[in-house]
C-alpha cells in the first residue's frame, strides 16, 4: 500500500481555539472559557496546572502495536515516560484501586493517564474496563489516555463514550520517507508490515483519528519526539499541520537514547537533542501551535505532580493496606479546586491587567534598547522560589526579556546536599549541575551554600538566593530588570559558555 505524503493545506485554519503563544498566561488568555474550564486542572494541557495539579498514570497496557527504534520492551513507552522499567503491570481492577488510593491521600490529583507500558489502544480491553470502571466511581477525575495512533480510528467513539475528553498522539512525521527511519515495523489487519509502507499507513492511521478526535470536541495534545538528523527540520512541517488539523497542544520532546537501555537508536549512537536545539525548534513552532514546554517524560506508572514521582508510595502491597474514604476525598479535592482556580484566575487578570499597571513590576522604565533576553534556572516548587541549590532534582528554565518571563523549559539534576560522589571520569554531582545549566546566566534558589555558589560564577552562572518563597516570574522579572540597571544586558554575557538565546 502506498499512501500520499501529507501536505499542509492551510496553517492557521482549524479547529484550535487557543492563541499561538508558548507562555503559560498567555495560553490560558488566548482560550475561549469553556476551553479553559477544561483544561485548568490538567496538568499537562495548563502549564500554570502543572504547578497546584497531579497526574497518574496505570500501567494497564503491555502490548505494542508497532515497533520505534527509541523504544525497549522492558523498558516505559518513550511516548509518555523516561526510560525505566514499570514496577508493577496492574489489572483494570488493581488500577482502579490504586487510583481511589491515591486519590484519597493526593487531593491534588485530578487527572489520570493511561499511557503504556505499551499502547493502550493495543489492549483496549483493559484500557475501557479502567476507565469504565473509573467513570463510575471516581467521576471528578479526569480520564487521559496517550496512544501511537494506529488504532485510533476504530475507538474515537468507544472514547468518547467514556467521556476521554483529553488524548495524546504521538506523531513523529507526516512523512513515510522519514517514518521508515523511525519505525521499523507495524502490526496491522493481523499481518506484520516494514519499512516505508508501514510508516506510511501509520501516518494515515494518526491523522484520520486526529480529525475524527476533534470532530467529536476531543482535546488532542500532539507529542513529537525530535531525533536529530531524522525528523528535526521535519517537525516544523508536523506542528503546522496538526495545528491545522485542529490539535490543541504541541510537545517537542527530547530523544532519550543511551546504549544501556537496549533500544536501535541508543545501540547505534543516534545522539539526542541539547537543550538549546529542542528549544530553538519548540520556538520555531511556537508560530503556528500552542506549545508544550513543561513535560517531564514521565514513566507508564508515574504519581504525583510533573517532575516528582510519588510511585513508591503507592505499590499494590501498600495500597491493600490503605483505609480509602473516597467520598472525604472527593470533597478535599473539590475545595481544592475552587481554591485553585480563583488563584489562577488572579493571577491571569494580573497578566492581562492594562500595560501602565504592570509597568511598576515586570517592565523597565528606560526606553531603548530594552535589552537582551538572559535564561535563568529556578530551583521552584509550586510556583515559587521555594528549593534549595542542594535539594533540586530539577531546574526551571526562564527566558527573562522586556517582554517579560516565559518558561521555556527545564533541566535535570542531580541532588548535591544527597552526597557529592566523584565518578570515574573526576566529575563531581556539583560539576554535572553546572554543565546541564549550561547558557543559562542566573540561578534563583530558596538558598545556596558557599561551595556551589563560588563554582558557579567560576562558571559565568550568577547565584541569587535573595528571592526566596517570591513568585518565580517576579522574582526572574526583578533580577532581569536589576541587570538591565546595572547595564549588564547590553552586550553578550560575558563567560558562560552558551549565548542567552540558547543558539
Ligand atoms: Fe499522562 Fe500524558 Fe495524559 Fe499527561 S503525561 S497521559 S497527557 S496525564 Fe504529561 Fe507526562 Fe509529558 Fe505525558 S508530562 S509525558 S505530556
Ligand atoms: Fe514503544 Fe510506545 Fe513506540 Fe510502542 S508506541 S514501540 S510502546 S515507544
Amino acid at each position: 500500500m502506498d499512501l500520499p505524503v501529507i501536505e499542509s493545506t492551510s496553517p492557521q485554519a482549524g479547529g484550535c481555539s487557543a492563541g499561538s503563544c508558548g507562555s503559560s498566561a498567555s495560553q490560558m488568555g488566548g482560550m475561549s472559557d469553556e476551553i479553559r474550564a477544561r483544561v485548568q486542572d490538567h496538568p499537562c494541557y495548563s502549564e500554570d496546572a502543572h504547578h497546584y495539579f497531579a497526574r497518574m498514570h496505570v500501567a494497564v497496557a503491555p502490548a505494542c502495536n508497532i515497533q520505534c527504534h527509541y523504544c525497549n520492551r522492558k523498558y516505559d513507552c518513550a511516548n509518555e515516560s523516561r526510560p525505566g522499567v514499570v514496577s508493577e503491570l496492574l489489572t483494570p481492577d488493581q488500577a482502579v484501586k490504586k487510583t481511589l488510593a491515591v486519590a484519597a491521600t493526593i487531593p491534588q490529583m485530578t487527572v489520570l493517564g493511561i499511557a503504556g507500558p505499551g499502547d493502550p489502544l493495543a489492549n483496549p480491553t483493559r484500557t475501557f474496563e479502567t476507565f469504565r470502571q473509573l467513570a463510575l466511581k471516581a467521576p471528578d477525575i479526569k480520564l487521559c489516555v496517550s496512544t501511537n495512533g494506529l488504532a485510533l480510528p476504530d475507538h474515537v467513539e468507544e472514547l468518547s463514550k467514556h467521556n476521554i475528553d483529553h488524548v495524546t498522539i504521538t506523531i513523529n512525521c507526516v512523512d513515510p520517507d522519514v517514518g521508515a527511519k523511525i519505525y521499523p515495523w507495524i502490526f496491522w489487519q493481523n499481518r506484520r508490515i516494514h519499512g516505508r509502507e508501514a510508516a506510511a499507513i501509520l501516518i494515515q492511521r494518526q491523522q484520520q483519528g486526529l480529525e475524527m478526535l476533534v470532530a467529536k470536541g476531543i482535546l488532542v495534545k500532539v507529542n513529537s519526539v525530535l531525533i536529530p538528523g531524522v525528523n528535526d527540520e521535519h517537525l516544523k512541517e508536523v506542528s503546522k499541520i496538526v495545528k491545522a488539523k485542529g490539535a490543541f497542544l504541541h510537545n517537542v520532546m527530547p530523544l532519550i537514547a543511551e546504549a544501556e537501555h537496549g533500544t536501535f537508536y541508543g545501540v547505534m549512537g543516534q545522539r539526542s537533542p541539547n537543550p538549546a536545539e529542542l528549544k530553538n525548534l519548540q520556538d520555531a513552532c511556537e508560530g503556528d501551535m500552542n506549545m508544550m514546554r513543561h513535560c517531564r517524560q514521565c514513566r507508564a506508572d508515574a504519581v504525583g505532580l510533573l517532575g516528582e514521582d510519588r510511585g513508591d508510595e503507592f505499590t499494590m502491597d501498600k495500597i491493600e493496606a490503605m483505609d480509602i474514604d473516597y467520598e472525604a476525598a472527593m470533597a478535599v479535592r473539590a475545595e481544592l479546586r475552587a481554591k485553585v482556580t480563583a488563584e489562577l484566575e488572579a493571577k491571569r487578570n494580573k497578566a492581562h491587567a492594562p500595560a501602565g499597571l504592570q509597568v511598576v513590576q515586570f517592565m523597565p522604565r528606560q526606553k531603548t534598547p530594552a535589552g537582551r533576553a538572559v535564561l535563568m534556572a529556578v530551583a521552584g516548587k509550586g510556583g515559587l522560589v521555594a528549593v534549595h541549590f542542594g535539594h533540586a532534582k530539577e531546574f526551571l528554565v526562564y527566558e527573562a526579556s522586556a517582554a517579560g518571563a516565559k518558561f521555556v523549559g527545564h533541566r535535570k539534576a542531580e541532588q548535591y546536599c544527597a552526597g557529592d560522589e566523584t565518578c570515574g571520569d573526576g566529575e563531581s554531582v556539583l560539576d554535572r549541575t553546572i554543565k546541564a545549566l549550561d547558557g543559562c546566566e542566573v540561578v534563583l534558589c530558596s538558598k545556596i551554600g558557599f561551595e556551589p555558589w563560588g563554582n558557579l560564577e567560576a562558571a559565568g552562572i550568577a547565584p541569587n538566593g535573595e528571592h526566596a518563597m517570591e513568585s518565580i516570574e517576579d522574582a526572574v522579572m526583578a533580577v532581569w530588570n536589576e541587570m538591565l540597571a546595572a547595564g549588564k544586558l547590553d552586550a553578550k554575557p560575558a563567560s558562560n559558555s552558551t549565548p542567552a538565546k540558547c543558539a
